[in-house]
């Protein structure tokens, strides 16, 4: 033996994450004949809705809209019991499509891709993983997430809790009950007012621990009706055709061009009552300019704090879960089911953070100042590094071993939020500079997912072997999200969207709120412009092809 190191055979791809983005990646690769492998740090298919099974989980999005448009049987077959479908339903449509489109084989699960280096004298990537073993792929396909890195904060003494914690997004897998239990939830965006008022139901005492208050509209969630949904599979393609014409692309029920600040009192209340009652994060694009225009936007504001007050019936609680420090849709909306009125019971207490954040948990509680909550179970809430944190978890490196994590110190830089200068045939599905979290994401997903399809058949037609973004175009590109955001209310707020919930990140806009519609037309016009703003290169060895041909599996 030459002591020489043996390298796997090389696949065409590997894809890591096997949640929406990965499965459908996985599908339309093994369509096109390459060989292609997940690796997934799950057990099982779902990513996002694999993690986060905390009680009440559920998506913003309608289940009509929420799920894949690929194939007309698989959207004429599935039938969703709500408008709004919870966590475990989510789940089980996501393993319907794994089978229906045996995508299981081609998956390792409970593997976690720790690095990935581009070795440039085969122009591919070496993936490493937590078990230990190593892949040899031509392409590497992010497809992790914009929330797979959860975030505890470090708060003295959570080790000598004698009580249980949880974590939303790491919760476990068996039935928790709260009966009886006196529990406290840290955090109230999106998975915290989704999960008090479930937890209200069971638990003796719940202490809603509140650093922000957030504005939440009303989900108005209930039974699929049949005509609704027969009404959607009856044009599916079409109306799934409409919401890729829109910003946000979903099909929304009502726009109006009435403009808030033109409209007198009375046509002001009505259309925002209208809106109130479609509900959702629909009443965000109801009104056309709220996100760019602060006048209007205070409106639509002070309209929700009236709601607010006109739910909770202690004054000095609803005084405190009413926002008024930035403008409303600027930390992510939140959809609720019962979640102000929660604060009406008697079981339930809110712990208002702004006078005194958490000091130390003790053995037996939380303590503020010289305030001891007692709890038996403690529950976080408490978000993610979102968008950026699972790219940065992974040791990427590029050409000349350049790192991702250097590259992108001051911020995420991207060309489309689809790949990075300098790290050749690296793919990310929904990154940052994409629309992603801004939009209905299967829908992002999807645009994502068969761009880099197409451009990997582009460039096997052409028998090149790397793409990459020119710095040139990159550059352009982050300055455009960043002019695009700063031209709204957006960056307003200390929001996970411009990465304010953790400390030391780069304060960046990061997803591109330019519009989904634009921006696939943007990234279409790219490939009819021949991939402008890429760098395609042939074969770096003459022997290239011949050592591809020989690892090729
Ligand atoms: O996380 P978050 P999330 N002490 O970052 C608080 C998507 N999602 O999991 O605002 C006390 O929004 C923090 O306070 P503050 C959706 O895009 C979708 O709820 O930073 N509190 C905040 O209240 C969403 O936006 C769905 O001051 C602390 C909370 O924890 C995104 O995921 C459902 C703290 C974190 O809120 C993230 O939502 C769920 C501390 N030390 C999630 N640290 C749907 O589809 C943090 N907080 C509906």
């Amino acid at each position: 033996m030459s002591g020489e190191e043996i390298l796997p055979k090389m696949l065409d791809a590997v894809v890591v994450g096997a949640g929406f983005s990965g499965l459908y990646m996985l599908h339309r690769l093994r369509e096109q004949g390459l060989s292609v492998k997940v690796v997934e740090a799950g057990d099982d298919v779902g990513g996002t809705w694999y993690w986060n099974r905390y009680p009440g989980a559920r998506c913003d999005i309608e289940s009509m809209q929420y799920s894949y448009s690929f194939s007309e049987e698989l959207q004429q077959e599935w039938k969703w019991p709500e408008v709004f479908s919870c966590q475990p339903e989510i789940l089980r449509y996501i393993n319907h499509v794994a089978d229906k489109f045996d995508l299981r084989k081609d998956i390792q699960f409970g593997t976690r891709v720790t690095a990935a280096i581009f070795d440039e004298t085969q122009s591919c990537w070496e993936m490493h993983t937590s078990r230990g073993d190593k892949l040899v792929a031509k392409f590497c396909i992010m497809a992790i997430g914009c929330f797979s890195s959860p975030r505890i904060p470090q708060i003295k003494g959570l080790d000598r809790f004698n009580g249980k914690y949880y974590q939303t997004s790491r919760w476990p897998h068996e039935n928790i009950c709260f009966t009886g239990r006196r529990v406290a939830v840290i955090g109230t965006g999106s998975s915290g007012i989704q999960l008090i008022p479930v937890i209200a139901e069971q638990a003796d005492h719940v202490f809603v621990c509140q650093r922000t208050p957030n504005f939440s509209i009303p989900a108005h969630n209930g039974p699929l009706q049949p005509e609704y949904e027969q009404w959607w599979k009856s044009n599916y393609a079409e109306y799934r055709r409409q919401a890729l014409e829109t910003p946000f692309a979903i099909k929304v029920k009502h726009e109006t061009s009435t403009s808030l600040v033109a409209a007198t009192p009375e046509e002001r209340q009505a259309e925002l009552e209208k809106s109130w009652q479609i509900g959702g994060l629909e009443f965000l694009i109801y009104f056309h300019d709220l996100l760019f225009n602060k006048e209007s936007n205070d409106i639509a504001a002070e309209f929700v704090r009236n709601k607010i007050r006109e739910t909770v019936k202690k004054s000095e609680v609803a005084d405190a879960l009413i926002p008024q420090t930035y403008p409303l849709g600027t930390k992510r909306l939140c959809v609720d089911s019962n979640y102000f009125q929660t604060f009406n019971r008697d079981n339930v207490t809110l712990v208002d953070l702004r006078n005194g954040s958490i000091d130390e948990i003790t053995p037996t509680g939380i303590r503020i100042k010289e305030k001891i909550y007692e709890v038996d179970d403690i529950v976080f809430a408490t978000g993610f590094d979102a968008m950026t944190g699972p790219l940065l978890e992974i040791d990427i490196r590029g050409r000349s071993n350049k790192s991702i994590r250097d590259k992108w110190a001051e911020g995420p830089r991207t060309y489309l939020g689809l790949m990075i200068a300098d790290f050749p045939n690296l793919f990310i599905v929904a990154g940052p500079g994409s629309p992603s979290v801004l939009t209905n994401m299967t829908v992002a997903i999807e645009q994502h997912v068969d761009w880099i399809t197409e451009c990997l058949k582009y460039l096997s037609k052409n028998h090149y072997h790397t793409i990459e973004p020119q710095v040139e175009a990159e550059n352009n590109w982050v300055l455009h999200v960043n002019e695009i955001a700063n031209l709204t209310l957006l960056p307003l707020a200390n929001s996970w969207y411009v990465g304010a919930n953790i400390v030391g990140k780069p304060r960046v806009f990061m997803p591109y709120i330019g519009g989904f519609n634009l921006y696939a037309k943007k990234c279409q016009d790219i490939v009819n412009n021949d991939y402008e703003g890429f760098t395609c290169t042939k074969a770096l060895i003459e022997s290239y092809d011949k050592i591809v041909a020989e690892n090729h599996c």
